[in-house]
C-alpha cells in the first residue's frame, strides 16, 4: 500500500506528486501516456498499470486531470474499487460538477473532497500554493495533514461545490484584474512608453486600488450603495465614454473595457446613477433579490 496515489501527470499532477515525494510519502502514480511517470518513478514513485491498480494502492486517491469529464472516463474501470477510499478531485470544474460528482462518488461508497488549486505548478509545495477543499468533512480531518504537503490546506464546507466556487471566484477576479492590466500596457504601449517603464506607476495604482476593497465588501454585504458615495456611476459613465474613445483615438481595442461601460450603463438606466460601483454587482444577478432570499430560506 501507498500513502497515496495520484491519477493525472500533467504539469499539475506532476507537480503534486512530486511535492509529495518530497514531503517523505509514498505515492502511487497513473496516467494516460506513462511516459510522464518516469521522472517520478526515479524519485521512488510506483507507476500502477491501470487506474483501479493505483486505486487500489491507497485510501487516499487524488485525481488532477484535465476536465471533469476525463475524471470519469479514467475513473469508469475503477469505480468498483472506490469503496471505502478517499477521492480528492483538483481538477478545475464548477460547483455544479462537483455537487455531481461528490453525488457519483457516494453511490461507490467513497468519501469525496473537491479542491480549487490557486497556485501554478511551481509554487505547489509551498506555503504560498492556496488548496481550497470542501466536501467530506471526516475526510479533510483525517487527510489533511497528507494534503498540507501540498500547499496550504483551507477547507471551506461540506457542500463539495464550495471549493469550486471560491476557485473560479478567484480566477474571475484575477483575469479581470489581467484584462484591465493588459488594456492598459497597450494603451501606454501606443505612445511607445515602455511597460516596465509604466509598471511602477500602475503597480501603485492597483494597490490604492486594493484598499477601496473593504469598503466595497462592506456596501455589498449590507446593501448600502448610497451612503458617502464619491464616484458616482453618473460621473463614471460619463468618464468611460473617454476610455473607449481615448483607446480607438489611440488605435487600441477597447474590446477588454466595453463591457464594463454597458454595465455601468445598465446600472444608470435601472436607477443607480447615484450609487456607487458596488452596486454593480446588483446588475450581474440573474434572479431577483426576493427570489434569493426565498431560496437562502
Ligand atoms: N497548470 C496550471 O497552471 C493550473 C493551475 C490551477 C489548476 N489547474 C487545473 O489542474 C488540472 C490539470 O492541469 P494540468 O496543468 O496538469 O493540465 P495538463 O498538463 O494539460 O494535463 C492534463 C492531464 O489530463 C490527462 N488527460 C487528458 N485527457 C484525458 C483522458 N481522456 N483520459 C485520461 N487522462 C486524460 C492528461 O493525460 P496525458 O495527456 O498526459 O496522457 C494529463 O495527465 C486542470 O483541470 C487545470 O485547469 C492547472
Amino acid at each position: 500500500m501507498s500513502d497515496i496515489s495520484v491519477i493525472g501527470l500533467g504539469a499539475m499532477g506532476s507537480a503534486l506528486a512530486g511535492a509529495l515525494l518530497k514531503s517523505g510519502l509514498s505515492v502511487t502514480l497513473w496516467n494516460r501516456s506513462p511516459a510522464k511517470a518516469e521522472a517520478l518513478v526515479a524519485k521512488g514513485a510506483v507507476a500502477a498499470a491501470s487506474v483501479k491498480d493505483a486505486v487500489e494502492a491507497s485510501k487516499l486517491v487524488v485525481a488532477c486531470l484535465l476536465v471533469y469529464d476525463t475524471v470519469y472516463e479514467a475513473f469508469e474501470p475503477a469505480k468498483d474499487a472506490l469503496a471505502g477510499r478517499t477521492l480528492v478531485n483538483l481538477t478545475n470544474g464548477t460547483p455544479a460538477q462537483a455537487r455531481e460528482m461528490a453525488q457519483w462518488a457516494a453511490t461507490r461508497g467513497a468519501d469525496y473532497l473537491d479542491g480549487g488549486i490557486m497556485a501554478v505548478p511551481p509554487m505547489i509545495g509551498q506555503a504560498e500554493a492556496l488548496i481550497l477543499y470542501s466536501g467530506a468533512h471526516a475526510a479533510f480531518a483525517a487527510h489533511g495533514k497528507t494534503l498540507g504537503a501540498l500547499g496550504a490546506a483551507r477547507y471551506l464546507g461540506d457542500d463539495a461545490g464550495l471549493a469550486p466556487l471560491h476557485d473560479i471566484a478567484l480566477l474571475t477576479a484575477m483575469y479581470g484584474l489581467f484584462s484591465g492590466v493588459t488594456h492598459a500596457f497597450a494603451l501606454t504601449g501606443s505612445e511607445k512608453v515602455p511597460a516596465e517603464k509604466f509598471l511602477p506607476m500602475l503597480t501603485n495604482w492597483l494597490g490604492a486600488v486594493m484598499t477601496w476593497l473593504p469598503d466595497m465588501a462592506r456596501r455589498i454585504d449590507s446593501s448600502d450603495y448610497r451612503s458617502d458615495v464619491v464616484s458616482n456611476l453618473e460621473m463614471q459613465a460619463a468618464a468611460f465614454d473617454n476610455f473607449i474613445a481615448a483607446s480607438e483615438g489611440q488605435s487600441v481595442s477597447p474590446e477588454l473595457i466595453a463591457p464594463m461601460l454597458q454595465l455601468i450603463k445598465k446600472a444608470v438606466a435601472s436607477g443607480y446613477g447615484d450609487a456607487d460601483q458596488a452596486s454593480l454587482v446588483e446588475m450581474l444577478r440573474t434572479r431577483p433579490h426576493a427570489e434569493r432570499q426565498r431560496a437562502a430560506g
